[in-house]
């Protein structure tokens, strides 16, 4: 592209950036091909890329993905991987300077540029621009890149092995060896959910850059930030205030005198132009430009998290002028809203409301508290360059779908890339990003601080224009899990590893967030128990509340992983919070996935493939892992405590049937636990979010997703989108006492009304006489954000003849406004209550028919004869989509109409002929 042409309409699309004066050559667009000594021939290759990919295309290896490839592919890991481009036409000599620009490099990689050394790599997540005019000067004929990366698991090894380098107790660094010494994504090690490819490759494009002359520059990056005036992160943002807009804009190349910046607001679809005005205050550094201008008596339409709002958007274009001369153009798709993370004190008026006392632990949003609904995100795939757009789309639909409005972006994991917050802010998902460090204590030595540094003043810029961006937070567990670790490992060294944590999440990152954003808030780590102090001007400016605790006050965010399935629906057992961050337990993805990665004969329980696919519970060793008998076996306990023992004559279709039942146990955990979750709303606790671990799968194997690798739904997704409405009706049964207890729960900004509807069956579908002693309709009126009991009784006081014969249908119906709606709108809610489990209930077989209306395009179920529990349509491979219902309770004489989400066809059957419908009857065969 040259820029030197006028001005286009284009220009004022998204995110473009453009200057005069420079030609960019997409790297993208030249022929590359790989090396290594590793094989003894080159195959082409493609840029942004990964070696594995490369090879895969080539034909050279297989799906890496398929049956143990993950074992039998480490030589790729601990091999060199070289990138080599065609020499490079179309440069122009003379323009005056030339860079090469990469957007990511992953991650020991050495350049050269015409055979001459440029630079030497050590971050995956930073952009680097070298300067390369020099050796273009005299370089003869067109310059040959050379990318050369040094296999990851080898060098953090030799790091390690450095007699200089830091060494930790093994008892708390023993996962996935010396990980914690590379600046690349952690779980590329393996990870408990995931595989250990450690690939290598220019994962993010690149191009070479050349400024005609002095004064011409080149955007690297834009940070763009936009606040209330005065705000400060860690104080709750003044809604009176005007909005400010601050662009900051990092180039290269040299900025000459007489500069001056311009910003242009306008609507997105209507084009309505808010604003245009220059800065007062320019100022002009090295490396970058910034103004500001303030939004006097303006009031943009807010962007608001979905279900919350409309997803209002604006394009902000910046334009830096030389005296009059445009020298640079940049426009970023942002929104107006404020997110704040709110950790202040239990005020005087909330303790008046009957909250505890401690201190608060939720997200604001345009000033106003609401009730975080979702899941944590991991890595979508083990190779970033093939994650499509279609891909993240999908899934983001199915986040949406599935009632959920955050997600947390999991440490570690990689920075998103701006496609992904952008589709985030088309949905209005929000997005709680962490810092790369995981599970792990890591050097702080100032070589790796350095690059530390420079990694986040990086990521904080280039993602602070989405509106989605929800916080800013420090590693992964490590304040929560990784400090208590280390002070039961070696208490005598504990003061050192407390400092370490400190330097690096406190002194270090937290100012380097708060000068590159006003807008976002920080916390050091994922779990903790808030903070006692804020003070920027100390050398430490937070000081966290770690053990200074009170029974009976409430202070932070919680995480719960329980493996002992006997108490799983016990719920003194949760944890009492103010939010809930992470929680969960692994099942079995379903046959259709499994068929994607295992050949036929793999297709069992305890298969070696299956086995060692499941990698919770991993070894010492970089991706090396038990045979994982231990992870099996929970999910297999947890079948077995609760569910009929699946069992099918034919051995695949038992294989299915196991694996659809380790999912029935994991959605009913998450679900009593997001109903325990939401109820706290209304406790004194005041539970302000709960997000579940974990949205979905990075590959086929059994992990805590509720979404699977290809994006097909588990039985978990779609309870969770039940339980994720905004109104719901829950049962609370105490098995110990036989206490039962019934809640609304809403999460709506205004109070709502309506009534319970309560029902007892026989399993067979026949009314229970005098309805077993319990009303049958009661009223309810439920406060904002807050919960009601409707009913309690002890099961014992009830009248039924077997309580193992017995079902009680609950559900709510009733009117409320919609956040931010005029409008009233009904909500309707259906749940159930067993008096004993599902295994020791009389079920009978509730002969369900299954039709389809190929006009209408529906599906009709219909249970005939008795009571279906956990009904489930299943659809073919072949397809990705979902049930607009799924996994529910069905009552002889009840029909469900049902549509198909088409997400993804590849099938040109007529699939619809192969859904298929079972329930809790058919996982066994029965006389
Ligand atoms: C937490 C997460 C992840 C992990 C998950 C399941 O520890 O933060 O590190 O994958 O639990 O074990």
């Amino acid at each position: 592209m040259h820029f030197r042409d006028s001005l286009t309409e284009a220009v004022l699309a998204a995110n473009l950036v453009a200057s005069w004066g420079q030609h960019v050559q997409d790297l993208s667009g030249v022929n590359w091909t790989l090396s290594s000594p590793a094989i003894n021939f080159t195959v082409p290759a493609s840029l942004p890329s990964q070696a594995h990919l490369d090879l895969l295309q080539a034909g050279v290896i297989e799906d890496p993905y398929h049956g143990l490839n993950e074992i039998n592919l480490r030589w790729i890991a601990d091999a060199n991987w070289i990138y080599t481009s065609d020499p490079v036409t179309g440069l122009l000599n003379e323009y005056e300077s030339a860079w090469l620009v990469f957007e990511g490099l992953d991650t020991f990689a050495t350049v050269t540029f015409c055979g001459h050394y440029v630079a030497s790599t050590n971050n995956q997540f930073r952009q680097y621009a070298f300067d390369v005019s020099s050796i273009l000067r005299v370089c003869i004929g067109d310059p040959v890149i050379n990318i050369d990366f040094a296999s990851a698991p080898q060098t953090v090894n030799a790091i390690a092995e450095d007699p200089s380098s830091e060494e930790w107790p093994v008892e708390f660094q023993s996962q996935f060896p010396n990980r914690w010494f590379m600046r690349k994504e952690q779980s590329d090690f393996g990870w408990d959910w995931g595989p250990a490819f450690a690939p290598a490759g220019p994962w993010k494009p690149a191009s070479i850059v050349q400024l005609e002359n002095s004064g011409d520059i080149h955007v690297l990056n834009t940070d763009l930030d936009i606040y209330r005036q005065g705000n400060i992160n860690y104080l709750p943002p003044d809604q009176d205030q005007p909005w400010v807009i601050n662009a900051s804009i990092d180039y290269i190349g040299l900025l000459l005198s007489h500069i001056s910046l311009s910003i242009d607001v306008r609507g997105i679809g209507s084009g309505e132009v808010l604003t245009t005005q220059f800065s007062s205050d320019v100022t002009v550094t090295g490396t970058s430009v910034t103004g500001t201008i303030v939004l006097h008596e303006l009031s943009p339409k807010l962007w608001w998290p979905s279900g919350l709002g409309d997803q209002n958007l604006y394009n902000v274009t910046i334009t830096v002028y030389a005296g009059i001369d445009q020298i640079a153009h940049v426009t970023k798709r942002t929104g107006f809203r404020t997110i704040f993370l709110n950790q202040r004190n239990i005020t005087e008026s909330q303790l008046a409301q009957g909250i505890a006392p401690g201190a608060n632990w939720h997200f604001e949003i345009n000033g106003r508290e609401f009730y975080a609904k979702g899941s944590n995100l991991i890595p979508v795939d083990a190779f970033w360059p093939r994650v499509t757009n279609e891909k993240m789309s999908r899934l983001f639909d199915a986040v949406v779908a599935g009632n959920q409005n955050m997600l947390r972006v999991w440490s570690s994991g990689a920075y998103l890339h701006d496609f992904i917050y952008d589709l985030a802010d088309e949905r209005g998902i929000l997005l709680w990003s962490e810092f790369q460090f995981s599970d792990a204590l890591y050097p702080v030595d100032e070589e790796f601080l350095e690059n530390v540094a420079k990694e986040v003043v990086y990521n904080v810029r280039r993602v602070n224009h989405h509106p989605s961006l929800a916080l800013w937070a420090g590693g992964n567990e490590i304040e929560s899990l990784m400090l208590p670790l280390t002070e039961a490992a070696d208490p005598s060294g504990f003061p050192k590893y407390l400092a370490e944590y400190e330097r690096l999440y406190i002194s270090l990152i937290l100012p380097l967030v708060y000068q590159n954003t006003r807008s976002i808030s920080y916390s050091p780590s994922s779990t903790t128990e808030g903070y006692l102090d804020v003070n920027l001007s100390a050398p430490l400016p937070m000081t966290e509340r770690y053990k200074n605790l009170e029974p009976g006050s409430y202070f932070g965010d919680t995480d719960y992983y329980n493996y002992n399935t006997n108490v799983s629906f016990d719920y003194s057992l949760y944890p009492v919070g103010r939010f809930a961050n992470e929680f969960g337990f692994h099942s079995m993805p379903s046959l259709q996935t499994w068929q994607q990665a295992l050949d036929p004969e793999d297709l069992h329980f305890n298969s070696s493939a299956v086995m060692l696919r499941n990698h919770h519970y991993p070894s010492a060793g970089f991706g090396s892992y038990h045979n994982s008998s231990l992870g099996m076996g929970e999910m297999t306990l947890g079948v077995e405590r609760y569910y009929p023992i699946p069992e099918k004559p034919d051995s695949v279709a038992n294989f299915s049937a196991w694996c659809h039942a380790t999912q029935l146990f994991q959605a009913e955990f998450y679900k009593s636990q997001i109903q325990f979750y939401r109820r706290g709303s209304g406790m004194p606790e005041r539970q302000l979010g709960s997000l579940y671990w974990q949205l979905e799968d990075i590959w086929q194997a059994s992990t805590w997703a509720g979404i699977e690798y290809d994006g097909r739904w588990k039985v978990m997704h779609y309870v969770s989108r039940d339980i994720y409405q905004p109104i719901i009706v829950s049962p609370f049964w105490n098995y110990t006492t036989s206490d039962l207890e019934v809640y609304v729960t809403s999460d709506l900004w205004d109070s709502a009304k309506g009534t319970v509807n309560l029902t007892w069956l026989t399993l067979s579908g026949h009314p229970i006489a005098d309805n077993a002693g319990t009303p049958t309709t009661l009223p309810f009126t439920v406060g904002a954000i807050n919960t009601t009991i409707v009913y309690n009784t002890n099961i014992r006081d009830l009248n039924f003849p077997d309580p193992r014969d017995a079902i009680l249908i609950i559900s709510v119906s009733g009117q409320g406004h919609l956040p931010n709606s005029e409008d009233i709108t009904s909500f309707a809610h259906e749940n159930y209550f067993t008096p004993a489990f599902p295994k020791d209930l009389a079920i009978v077989d509730p002969q369900i028919e299954l039709s389809y209306d190929t006009q209408t395009k529906v599906f009709t179920v219909e249970a005939k004869a008795g009571v279906s529990l956990y009904t489930w349509l299943d659809y073919p491979a072949g397809l990705v989509g979902y049930f607009e219902q799924n996994a529910f309770t069905l009552v002889p004489g009840q029909k469900k109409h049902i549509r198909f989400v088409v997400q993804e066809n590849h099938s040109n059957s007529e699939w619809q002929r192969d859904v298929t419908v079972r329930s809790l009857w058919d996982q066994t065969v029965r006389d």
